[in-house]
């Protein structure tokens, strides 16, 4: 996996204490047998006492420095863990977000929270248990093999069948189970993503009394994942027993042979314990392999899929050498600009864009829904990358500015409202970190936010839950307004940012906004004509095209789309002005 390779050099030394603590313990285990089968060959069988005393206190300080050595290897092998596994989570996120929205795309959203959360527990664990037992078993199996063999050549033809059977058993088990975990993760997957989707549309789904559909739903998935575990762990099962099986064989293979023996009197009852202990220290460190392999598969599955989000080429570069021109602060160029969003077929979503906002212009962007008007401002902070044609901030192509440094002169009020938990005061501060309080206090005053947010409680410093929950869409969009001027962009996008606030509240809005976007390019973007009606110049968009650019007058004279879209929303107020 390449994107471990980065936390080899920092962890391998504590690694390598922790796996020598291990070895130490490993080896205290394995005289332990021996020592044994003497005192009872010697010591028991010749009634020697002060031999089964000195051999007794010998175990017991074996014993001492292994549980020593295993107390080290623990306190390592967890804070390696858990210092990898914060580390990796971190570099995760950050990567995450060094993404560019298509690459992000192209991953279902809970897939990032799985492998961001789940995924990296897996590695995580198999890191942990690699330090604490995974090492040891190996050490102990061969160990074990080692000294049975000089303990007795002839029993240890036993060993030489059982342990081939063993590894053949252990090999099949990884084989079978690898692709099965990975469709357990997949359906895991699935549950998440359910549950997210279920979670930030639950006030839909009890509006529409859509309980049971949704309940069908996720029963589904969830049966699927618990299917899919449980043919998983089915196939796995079959595996531990039939190892336990081959080596109780085996076990009973040596009592009998060794019986015979001690019988001849060839050999010694002491011999047959130590023997049979070696071997149940195989068995049992075989099983350990195995259920390693288990471990290893799941971590296998979970780390290629942390890699595929770390081998994302992100496919937005940028060549740093050109600075944004200063003498054109503010100007917006589109030239022959096609757009669209990856994955999806047919028409591009914007065709042929050209068009020139000026310093300081107020520009109307209008046209009927899914006519592209959040994706052609979305090119501005260059969210996206153009299919062909450029857009040009300042006179440079964006491609060749710094996204930092490009977003950083643009504020743009997102036509979904986001907000986070937090103060009110922290999310208008994330438009400008170093604001005081009088800068966000005129911002949200010029987005009609000061009134009802002095008037809580707690003013500013209101907590908002999660999306902001507890704020009416109105207030949301007022208060992602404020956080928006309060950075004194050059260019301000404003995405149908007043659609949930009363018409009274936006006329005062927009007069507030005239005096402040005096010296600065604003791009307007509403479903209402009289929102965009006084507007330097305004954009009619129809189904990705441009169909008309100009004044309103000049629009009403020469642009039929935009009669259309007149006539419906006078005739509409008209309308309502009579049954008022
Ligand atoms: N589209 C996508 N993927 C996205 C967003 C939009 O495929 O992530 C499509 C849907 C639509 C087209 O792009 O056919 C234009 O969408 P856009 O959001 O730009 O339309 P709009 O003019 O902003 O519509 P609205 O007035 O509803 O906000
Ligand atoms: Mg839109």
């Amino acid at each position: 996996m390449p994107f471990l390779k980065k936390y080899v050099p920092k962890y391998w030394k504590m690694f390598c204490l922790a796996v020598l603590c291990l070895t130490f313990e490993a080896l205290c285990d394995l005289a332990m047998p021996t020592i044994l089968s003497k005192i009872i060959d010697v010591g028991v069988a010749h009634s020697r006492m002060d031999y089964v005393l000195r051999m007794g206190g010998l175990m017991l300080l074996i014993t001492a420095f292994g549980a020593v050595a295993a107390c080290g290897r623990n306190i390592l092998a967890s804070r390696v863990s858990q210092k990898f596994g914060a580390e990796l989570r971190s570099d995760m996120f950050r990567k995450i977000q060094s993404l560019s929205f298509d690459n992000i795309d192209r991953f279902e959203r809970a897939s990032l929270v799985t492998r961001l959360t789940n995924d990296v527990t897996q590695v995580q664990n198999f890191m942990n248990g690699l330090m604490r037992i995974f090492v040891k078993s190996p050490l102990i199996c061969i160990g074990s093999l080692i000294m049975a063999t000089r303990l007795n050549s002839q029993l240890a033809i036993v060993l030489a069948v059982v342990v081939p059977i063993v590894a053949l058993l252990i090999a099949l088990n990884m084989k079978i189970g690898f692709p099965l975990f990975i469709k357990v993760q997949k359906a895991l997957d699935q549950v998440n993503s359910l549950s997210r989707e279920y979670l930030s549309g639950v006030r839909v789904v009890k509006a529409f009394n859509r309980f049971d559909y949704e309940v069908d739903k996720f029963e589904q998935s969830n049966q699927e994942y618990r299917a899919r575990s449980v043919r998983a762990m089915r196939r796995m099962s079959i595996f531990n027993p039939a190892i336990m099986l081959t080596v109780n064989f085996g076990i009973i293979t040596v009592l009998w042979l060794g019986g015979v023996r001690v019988d001849g009197g060839q050999m010694q009852v002491g011999t047959i314990i130590a023997f049979i202990n070696y071997m149940t220290q195989i068995l049992f460190s075989l099983m350990m392999i195995s259920n390693v392999f288990n471990m290893f598969v799941r971590a296998k599955a979970s780390a290629g899929r942390i890699d595929e989000v770390f081998a994302q080429e992100n496919t937005m570069n940028w060549n740093a050498d050109t600075r944004p021109n200063p003498e054109m602060k503010g100007r917006i160029d589109f030239e022959n600009v096609y757009f669209t969003y990856e994955g999806t077929s047919g028409e591009p979503v914007l065709k042929n864009i050209s068009f020139t906002c000026h310093a300081g212009e107020t520009v109307g962007i209008i046209g009927s829904t899914g006519s592209g008007k959040s994706s052609l401002v979305g090119l501005i902070p260059r969210f996206y990358d153009t299919l062909a044609g450029t857009v040009k901030v300042n006179g440079v192509d964006v491609k060749e500015i710094d996204p930092q440094l490009l977003r950083e002169k643009i504020a743009l009020v997102p036509q979904q409202t986001v907000l986070f938990t937090g103060t009110v005061l922290d999310n208008i501060k994330i438009g400008k970190e170093d604001a005081t309080m009088a800068e966000i206090e005129q911002a949200a005053k010029m987005s009609e936010a000061h009134g009802f947010v002095s008037s809580f409680a707690d003013g500013y410093n209101t907590i908002l839950g999660q999306g902001g929950v507890n704020f009416s869409g109105g207030q949301k969009q007022r208060v992602s307004i404020a956080r928006a001027l309060v950075r004194k962009p050059e260019i301000l996008i404003l995405d149908d940012c007043t659609s949930a606030v009363d018409v009274a509240t936006e006329s005062r809005i927009k007069e507030a906004l005239k005096t402040y976007a005096a010296d600065l390019t604003c791009l307007l973007i509403a479903q209402r004509i009289t929102s965009v009606m006084d507007a330097d110049k305004i954009i009619v968009l129809d189904n990705g095209e441009i169909v008309g650019v100009g004044k309103h007058e000049t629009l009403m004279r020469t642009c039929r789309v935009y009669q259309e879209i007149c006539q419906s929303q006078v005739g509409k107020e008209m309308q309502s002005d009579v049954s008022a």
